[in-house]
C-alpha cells in the first residue's frame, strides 16, 4: 500500500510546536519520553504477537502503538514508533530485540577494518518503512497532536554498534575514541551523513518536529563530548535545515536531548536548535540561566519519581512545572518511562502539568 504524505489534517492543537518556536501558548505542552511501550498492557499485547522490529517494520503496527498513548492520557504530542538502532540496521548490522534484555547486535563492530563493512548506498530507501508509517500515522492522528521524528546520534548510535548492545560503560566504544580517534571521527561522520537524510526523509513523510537522541553522552567526559558528539550535533542540525531549504519544504523545529550532558548546556544553547531536552539532574532554573531566554527547554521529572504515591506526583510535578514557568517549555521526563510506572502515574502527571497554572 502506498501512503501520500500529503493533504494532512489540520493540526487543531499546536501547543507543542509553539512552545518549541517560543510563542505563546493556551496551556504548558507535555509528552513524554518512551510513552508507547511495555508499562500499557496494549502495547504488551501487541508484541505478544509480533517481535519489536516487525512492529517498527508494518505501518499499521507502529500507528497501532503511537496511538496508543494518545488514546489513553491527553498528551500535546505523538512520537512515531520506532528505535534509535535502525540507523545500525539500515546499514547492514544485524539487530535483535531479545526479550527482557534489549538489543543485541550478534556481530559488533570488533576492529577498525569492520567499519568497512557497512553499507550506506541505499540505507534511507531501506528505511523506507519509517516514513511510511510517519505518513500513515499523520492521516491516522487528525490533526490531534503533532508527530514527532527521531534518530539517535552519531556517538550514541556508535557506542551500540561497538559495545554490541547497551552498556554500562561504553569501555569498548571509549576505547575507540581514544585510540583510534581519526577512525571514529570517519565513522561519526558517516553515521552524520546517514542521519541527516533520514531526518530530511521524515520530515518529507510528515514528521512536524525532529528529536535528536544522544543518550549515551552519559559515559564520556566533557572533554570527550565536545569534541566527538558536538560538532556532529551541530552538523545534523545544520544540514538538516540546509537541506530542507534547498527542497523548499518548511523546516521544523528540532529538539537535542543529550542525556548526561547538562555540563555542556551553554554549548547545546549555541548549536541551533530550538529545544534542548534536559535529563533530572538539573534544575530548571539553573538551567534556564545558563541557556538564556532564546531556546525552549524540555523535561525534566526524574521517571523514577512516578513510583511515588500520586500525592508526591502532583507535588514534585507543579513545582517543577512552575520553576520553568510557562513560556518556552515543553514538559517531559528527564529520560524515558520505565516499564513497571503504574499507568496512574503517568495520568497524573500529565494532569498536573496541564493545571500548573490553574491558580
Ligand atoms: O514512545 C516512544 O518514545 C517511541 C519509541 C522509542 C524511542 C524514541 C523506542 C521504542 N526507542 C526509542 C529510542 C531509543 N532506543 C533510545 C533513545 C532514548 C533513550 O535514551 O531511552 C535508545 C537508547 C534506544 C535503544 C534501546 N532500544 C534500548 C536501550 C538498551 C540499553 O540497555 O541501552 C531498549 C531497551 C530498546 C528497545 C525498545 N525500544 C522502544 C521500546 C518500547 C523498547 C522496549 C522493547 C520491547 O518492547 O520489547
Amino acid at each position: 500500500m502506498q501512503y501520500q504524505p500529503k493533504n494532512f489534517p489540520v493540526l487543531k492543537n499546536d501547543n507543542l510546536l509553539r512552545a518549541a518556536r517560543g510563542d505563546k501558548v493556551d496551556r504548558v505542552p507535555v509528552w513524554v519520553m518512551r510513552q508507547a511501550g511495555r508499562y500499557l498492557p496494549e502495547f504488551r499485547e501487541v508484541r505478544a504477537e509480533s517481535d519489536f522490529f516487525k512492529v517498527c517494520r508494518t505501518p499499521e503496527l507502529a500507528v497501532e502503538v503511537t496511538m496508543q498513548p494518545i488514546r489513553r492520557f491527553d498528551l500535546d504530542a505523538s512520537i512515531i514508533f520506532s528505535d534509535i538502532l535502525v540507523i545500525p540496521q539500515a546499514l547492514g548490522m544485524e539487530v535483535e530485540m531479545r526479550p527482557g534484555h534489549g538489543p543485541v547486535f550478534p556481530e559488533p563492530l570488533q576492529d577498525i577494518k569492520d567499519v568497512s563493512r557497512l553499507n550506506a548506498d541505499g540505507a534511507i530507501d531501506r528505511l523506507k518503512y519509517v516514513g511510511d508509517a510517519i505518513t500513515l500515522m499523520r492521516h491516522t492522528l487528525e490533526g490531534k497532536v503533532p508527530l514527532f521524528g527521531f534518530t539517535g546520534a552519531p556517538w550514541t548510535l556508535m557506542g551500540y554498534m561497538i559495545e554490541g548492545g547497551g552498556s554500562k560503560t561504553m569501555s569498548k566504544a571509549r576505547s575507540w575514541l581514544k585510540d583510534h580517534s581519526e577512525e571514529s571521527r570517519n565513522l561519526l561522520s558517516l553515521l552524520t551523513d546517514v542521519i541527516v537524510d533520514y531526518l530530511v526523509m521524515q520530515v518529507k513523510a510528515g514528521a512536524q518536529i525532529l528529536q535528536v537522541f544522544e543518550s549515551s553522552a552519559e559515559y564520556i567526559s566533557k572533554e570527550e563530548f565536545i569534541e566527538f558528539a558536538l560538532p556532529y550535533l551541530k552538523e545534523i542540525r545544520i544540514k538538516t535545515q540546509e537541506k530542507l531549504n534547498k527542497q523548499d519544504i518548511e523546516l521544523v523545529p528540532m529538539v537535542v536531548f543529550a542525556k548526561g550532558a547538562m555540563h555542556s548546556l551553554a554549548e547545546m544553547s549555541d548549536l541551533g536548535y530550538d529545544v534542548i531536552g534536559l535529563d533530572w539532574t538539573v534544575d530548571p532554573e539553573e538551567a534556564r540561566k545558563i541557556v538564556g531566554p532564546n531556546v525552549t527547554l524540555q523535561g525534566n521529572l526524574n521517571p523514577q519519581d512516578l513510583y511515588k504515591s500520586q500525592e508526591e506526583i502532583r507535588e514534585l510535578t507543579r513545582t517543577m512545572v512552575r520553576k520553568f514557568g510557562k513560556d518556552r517549555y515543553i514538559a517531559n521526563l528527564g529520560h524515558g518511562i520505565t516499564p513497571q510506572t503504574p499507568i496512574e502515574s503517568m495520568t497524573t502527571f500529565v494532569d498536573t502539568v496541564h493545571s500548573a497554572f490553574d491558580d
